[in-house]
C-alpha cells in the first residue's frame, strides 16, 4: 500500500487486460488501486499502464502468456560456470530477449569461491566477453559477500533477478539483506542441479531501489521473434551485419557475409555466433509447427 504496508487483494474473476492473454491478470512490479471494503477485503479494481513487461509463454505452443513482472529497469541474470552449468547459449538467449525488450541487462558470475582454476580462467574470458559487448559484469560468492558488493549496482532501480535454478538468487538477496528473507535449497548432487527452491516471484525493497527474486526458470522470455529479427539482438552480429553484401543477409553462408567473417577471423566469438544460430533455428521450427 502507498504507506509501505502489505496488503492481501483479491482480483475478480473476470479482470482481464486489453490485448494481452494473460495467465496472471496482476504481475509483481505492477501499480495497482485497490479498494477497501467494510468487511476487511481488498479488491483491486484498476492495473496502471505497464511501463515495461517480461513474459515467458505459458508452453511453446501456447498463445497465452504468463507476465513475469512488469515495470523493470533491468534484469540481473545470475550465472555460474559450475553447480550447477550455465551454457553460453543460455546466457545469450536471455540477453537477446532483453535486446528484445529494451531492458537493460546486468551478468552477475557467482559462486567463484567453487571454481578450479580452470573455471577461473573461463570466468574471465567469459566476463572479458560480455564487458566488451558493452554488458556490464560482478563476479561475487553470494554466501559470503557484502551487500556493499552487490548494491551499486542495483541502486534506483528494480531489478528482476534471473537464472537456472540452485544458481544462488535466493541466497544474494538473502546477502542484500543481511538476513535469512527467503528460503534456499541445495544443488542435487546427482544431477549438479538447482531444486526449484522458489515457487513464485516477490519484490522486496532496497533502500534505494527494489530486488524481484524469481523461480529459477528455463525458458525466461521465449518471446517469439521473426527470423530476420533475432540478428538484431545480438550487439556485435548487427553492428557488423551492415557490411554484409545483402541488406536481408541471415549469415547462414551467404556469399558475402561480414558476420560469417567476423568469426573466422576470432572478431566475433564463436559462442555467441552458435547461440545465434540456436535462436535462428526455433524461429524455422515455429514457423512449421
Ligand atoms: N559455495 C557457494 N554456494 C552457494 C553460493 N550461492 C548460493 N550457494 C548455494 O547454492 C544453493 C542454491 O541456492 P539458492 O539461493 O536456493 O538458488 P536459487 O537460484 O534461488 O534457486 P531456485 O529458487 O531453485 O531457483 C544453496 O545451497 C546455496 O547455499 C556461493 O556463492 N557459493
Ligand atoms: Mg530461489
Ligand atoms: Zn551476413
Amino acid at each position: 500500500m502507498d504507506d509501505g504496508s502489505n496488503a492481501e487483494c483479491h482480483i475478480k474473476g473476470n479482470f482481464r487486460i486489453r490485448g494481452i492473454r494473460s495467465t496472471n491478470p496482476v504481475a509483481v512490479g505492477d501499480f495497482v488501486e485497490v479498494q477497501s471494503l467494510p468487511d476487511g477485503t481488498n479488491w483491486i479494481t484498476e492495473i496502471e499502464d505497464r511501463r515495461n513487461y517480461i513474459i515467458r509463454r505459458a508452453t511453446n505452443l501456447s498463445k497465452e502468456s504468463h507476465i513475469l513482472a512488469a515495470n523493470i529497469d533491468q534484469v540481473a541474470l545470475i550465472v555460474t560456470i559450475n553447480h550447477p552449468v550455465t551454457s553460453t547459449t543460455f546466457i545469450d538467449r536471455f540477453l537477446a530477449t532483453c535486446e528484445a525488450y529494451r531492458v537493460r541487462a546486468l551478468l552477475i558470475f557467482n559462486k567463484i569461491d567453487l571454481l578450479t582454476d580452470n573455471e577461473r580462467t573461463q570466468l574471465a574470458e567469459l566476463r572479458s566477453l560480455y564487458e566488451s559487448l558493452g554488458y556490464e559484469t560482478l563476479e561475487l560468492s553470494a554466501i559470503s559477500c557484502q551487500p556493499s558488493d552487490i548494491l551499486p549496482a542495483l541502486a534506483g532501480k528494480t531489478t528482476l533477478l534471473s537464472g537456472n535454478s540452485g544458481v544462488g538468487k535466493s541466497t544474494l538477496l538473502n546477502a542484500l539483506f543481511g538476513r535469512e528473507m527467503t528460503r534456499t535449497g541445495s544443488i542435487s548432487d546427482a544431477h549438479n542441479k538447482g531444486t526449484h527452491t522458489t515457487t513464485f516471484s516477490e519484490m522486496y525493497f532496497l533502500p534505494d531501489g527494489a530486488i524481484i527474486d524469481t523461480p529459477g526458470i528455463k525458458g525466461f522470455g521465449a518471446v517469439s521473434m521473426e527470423k530476420e529479427e533475432v540478428g538484431h539482438y545480438f550487439r556485435e552480429i548487427f553492428n557488423t551485419s551492415h557490411n554484409c553484401r545483402f541488406g536481408n543477409c541471415t549469415h547462414t553462408g551467404e556469399p558475402g557475409c561480414a558476420v560469417q567473417e567476423a568469426v573466422i577471423k576470432g572478431a566475433i566469438a564463436i559462442s555467441r555466433y552458435d547461440s545465434y544460430l540456436s535462436l535462428l533455428g526455433d524461429c524455422t521450427e515455429n514457423k512449421y509447427r
